[in-house]
Formats: C-alpha cells, sequence, structure tokens
C-alpha cells in the first residue's frame, strides 16, 4: 500500500528531528556593500550600478573546508547556502544565465565546493533558493520588505512574461537537483501575497523535484512566507504544502501544529547579529548563552534551530561569530545528549527553564542563574536517578520518604522525574 503524504514527511523528516542543529549561510556579492541582503533593494540600486559588485567578485579567502569545520565543532549537524538570493546572483555554474559567481573573477562554482566541503565532514546539506529574483528581466516584482508585490500589477498584466521566468526558475532548480548529487534540503524562500503556491506552479515544481530526489526535505515557502513561518498542515493534500515549516527571527510560542493539534516538524532560522548577509557594522551579536538557550528553546518545543552566518566579501565567516559558535560547540560537546534526537516532554512548563525528553530520560535545563530546588510537576513517584549532564555526577532528587527535607510540601508532590538529567547552560 503506498504511504500517505503524511507517512511520507514523517519518513523523509526523521534524520532533521533528529539532528536540531544546522547552520544558514547567507552569502553572495551583497557581502561586498557590507549592509546586509536586501541592499539592491533596501537602497534602489540599479542594475547597472550593482553591477560594479559582480564586476569586483572575488572571494579569495573562501575555504568552505574552514566553514564545514566551524560548523561541525559548533555542532551542528547540517548547513543551507544561499545558492540563489533575491538580488539573482547565482553561486552555482547555471547554463541558464550569465549573472553567476563562474563568470565573475573567481570563476569558481561556489556551490559545489560547498557541498563537497560539508559533505566531507558528515555533514547533511541544503541550499536555499529565492523565489523572487530582483535581476531577471521577467520577474516583475521589486518591491520592498514591505511591500514586496508593489509591482505585482505588472504581473496580472503580463503573465506570459512571467510564466518565462517560472520556466527559469523551475529550469534552475532542476539544474541543482541534477547536477550537484544528492541534497538534503531544499529551501525556497518566499511567498507573499496572492505569489504563492500555484503562481509559482508549485504542483509541478514539486513533481520535478519529488521525481529526481524523492528524499529531499522542502520548506514551506512555496505557500507561505517568514512571517512565524505560516505553517505547514498535515492534512493538506498540496504537494507543496512542505515538510516542514520555516518561522523567521521567532521561535513559535507553542511550537508549531497542524490543524488537529499535532506537533509538526519546524525550523526557526535565527541570525547571530541582525542581518543575514554581510554587515560590516552590525555588532549586535547574541551571546552563545543566548543561542544555547534559544537552541534548548526550539527543542523543547520540537523544533530545530538554523542559525545564521554572513560571510565577507573575501569569504570568510567574521570572527565573532567563529567565537560565539566555538562556545556553543564547547556546550553541545558536554550537552548534546540532551538536543539531538530530542522531543518536547509532555509535561507542565517549568518557570525555572526548560525540558527536553529522549526516550525515559527527561533533560532539565535550567535557565535560572542560581536555583535552589526545582519543582517537578507532573512526576510524583517516577524518578529513578538524577545526574548532571555536563560531568555525570548526582544530582540530589527528594523522595517521598524525604519530603521533610524541603521547606514546602509542594515540592514533594513535583519530584521524581523517570530519569532526570540536568545540563546547566549557566555552570560550565
Ligand atoms: C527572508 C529573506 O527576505 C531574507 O533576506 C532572508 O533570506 C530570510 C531567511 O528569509 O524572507
Amino acid at each position: 500500500m503506498s504511504q500517505s503524504i503524511i507517512e511520507q514527511r514523517t519518513e523523509r523528516t526523521k534524520w532533521f528531528l533528529q539532528d536540531r542543529f544546522g547552520m544558514f549561510i547567507h552569502w553572495g556579492l551583497y557581502a561586498i556593500p557590507a549592509r546586509g541582503e536586501w541592499i539592491r533593494n533596501g537602497e534602489r540600486i540599479s542594475v547597472e550600478d550593482y553591477q560594479v559588485y559582480f564586476d569586483e567578485f572575488n572571494p579569495e579567502r573562501y575555504d568552505p573546508k574552514e566553514w564545514a569545520k566551524a560548523a561541525k565543532a559548533a555542532g551542528m549537524k547540517y548547513a543551507v547556502l544561499t545558492a540563489k538570493h533575491h538580488d539573482g546572483f547565482c553561486l552555482f555554474d547555471s547554463q541558464l544565465t550569465e549573472y553567476k559567481s563562474t563568470n565573475t573573477a573567481c570563476g569558481r562554482d561556489l556551490v559545489r565546493e560547498f557541498l563537497d566541503a560539508f559533505r566531507a565532514e558528515g555533514l547533511k546539506v541544503g541550499l536555499y533558493y529565492s523565489l523572487l529574483d530582483w535581476h531577471h528581466p521577467d520577474y516583475p516584482a521589486y518591491g520592498d520588505r514591505h511591500h514586496p508585490m508593489r509591482d505585482n500589477e505588472e504581473y496580472k498584466r503580463d503573465p506570459e512574461r512571467f510564466a518565462s521566468y517560472l520556466d527559469y526558475m523551475h529550469g534552475q532548480v532542476r539544474e541543482l537537483l541534477t547536477g550537484y548529487g544528492k541534497l538534503d534540503i531544499m529551501w525556497f524562500d518566499f511567498s507573499y501575497d496572492e505569489m504563492k503556491g500555484e503562481a509559482w506552479r508549485a504542483t509541478e515544481l514539486m513533481e520535478m523535484i519529488r521525481s529526481i530526489q524523492p528524499h529531499i526535505i522542502v520548506d514551506n515557502r512555496l505557500d507561505a512566507g517568514g512571517e512565524g513561518g505560516g505553517s505547514i498542515y498535515t492534512n493538506n493534500p498540496n504537494l507543496y504544502a512542505g515538510d516542514f515549516a520555516s518561522p523567521e527571527q521567532i521561535i513559535p510560542p507553542s511550537g508549531v501544529t497542524d490543524n488537529e493539534g499535532n506537533s509538526i516538524p519546524w525550523e526557526a532560522c535565527i541570525t547571530l547579529n541582525n542581518n543575514w548577509g554581510y554587515s560590516a557594522a552590525d555588532h549586535t551579536y547574541k551571546s552563545a548563552k543566548t543561542v544555547i538557550r534559544k537552541l534548548v528553546e526550539c527543542v523543547s518545543k520540537n523544533g530545530n534551530l538554523l542559525l545564521n552566518v554572513g560571510p565577507n566579501a573575501k569569504g570568510e565567516i567574521p570572527r565573532e561569530s567563529l567565537d560565539i559558535l566555538e562556545e556553543v560547540g564547547e556546550w553541545l560537546g558536554k550537552n548534546g545528549d540532551s538536543i539531538y534526537g530530542c522531543v518536547e516532554a509532555a509535561l507542565p512548563k517549568p518557570e525555572w527553564g526548560r525540558y527536553t525528553r529522549k526516550g525515559n530520560k527527561l533533560y532539565a535545563h535550567l535557565l535560572e542563574e542560581s536555583i535552589g530546588p526545582i519543582g517537578l510537576v507532573g512526576l510524583a513517584g517516577r524518578v529513578k536517578q538524577a545526574r548532571l549532564l555536563s560531568d555525570g555526577s548526582e544530582v540530589f532528587v527528594t523522595r517521598p520518604w524525604n519530603v521533610h527535607l524541603f521547606e514546602k510540601d509542594a515540592f514533594f508532590n513535583f519530584a521524581r522525574p523517570e530519569t532526570a538529567t540536568y545540563p546547566l547552560p549557566d555552570e560550565r
């Protein structure tokens, strides 16, 4: 009997739910002006003026092996690179355009080198591909961040022109799927207003994708935008509903569920500073501790974290980012058991931190600086042992017969998880 769409999604996303933590890489010509990836649009730069960056592009320190090592050391298990962002510049050797890295001074297929390097480190690989294209002559919508469909009227007036863009877009996706080996993720970006679903000929596109690489997982943005990630509906028969939801710069308060309340795969994509593309002036980096908390927060709600870096024009991940990644990696080295393969614990949310769970192990992430006894609501009578995850030392658990140790009887009722292990992000 053939599998249902839901069963197929469940099958495809198994590794994804296991892996939990990935690297997002926003890189392109916009690394040269170094004011973020929306610059061409935000500053209304003409195609001609933007050409300067194409003429100059030569990231001579691009060494994706170094990127891959940094991702791996950070505890990341997969990575997604912008093969083409909204500015239309292709980091791969597309036969359908001249606007590509192989035609710049560097002459390299940056996508291929990325894939080779990350696969060699044992990481899963994905490609981001922008549905928008501000360079292609037949892509009518220029717009801006808040009104991306400003020029939508033109699209309505001239569907044939838009159809030729769609041929191009589908053709490039085919190139990526046929010319670069097995890909693990296709990360489309993004839908808005009427530009969603069949406006992209999404069923046709997905049929092509599934026929070439049946196991690839696809985000939900052929049918959704970044605001909260939209959602995928496991009972939505559309092929393009996606395998996972993609909330952007937000961790949904209660995770992401389908319309029957069942948890569905999701991945929060979050920047390290306040920009996706390299921004020289932006030093508002999150601390490693903040990143760890966000990762814990995601996993505690059945989600993944795709953490972004924006390499510079020379091809280097900024030092500030590398330092944070290193620290996160150190924490994961000790506490990774509480993240990889973990899911939400069906317990009341504690006020002192977050739970994650794997099998009969419950991981309690204490997120307060100094803390006395903690209450494990709903676990009375179920704790066998408790250990500190980072060094294996015993954690004191009060049993029913020594409840008098507590000042408040309330704690007694809360004691005894099945097996409690306590990583302490604050006490490294
Ligand atoms: C958004 C894009 O417009 C941003 O530039 C970035 O790529 C983010 C992940 O998705 O929708």
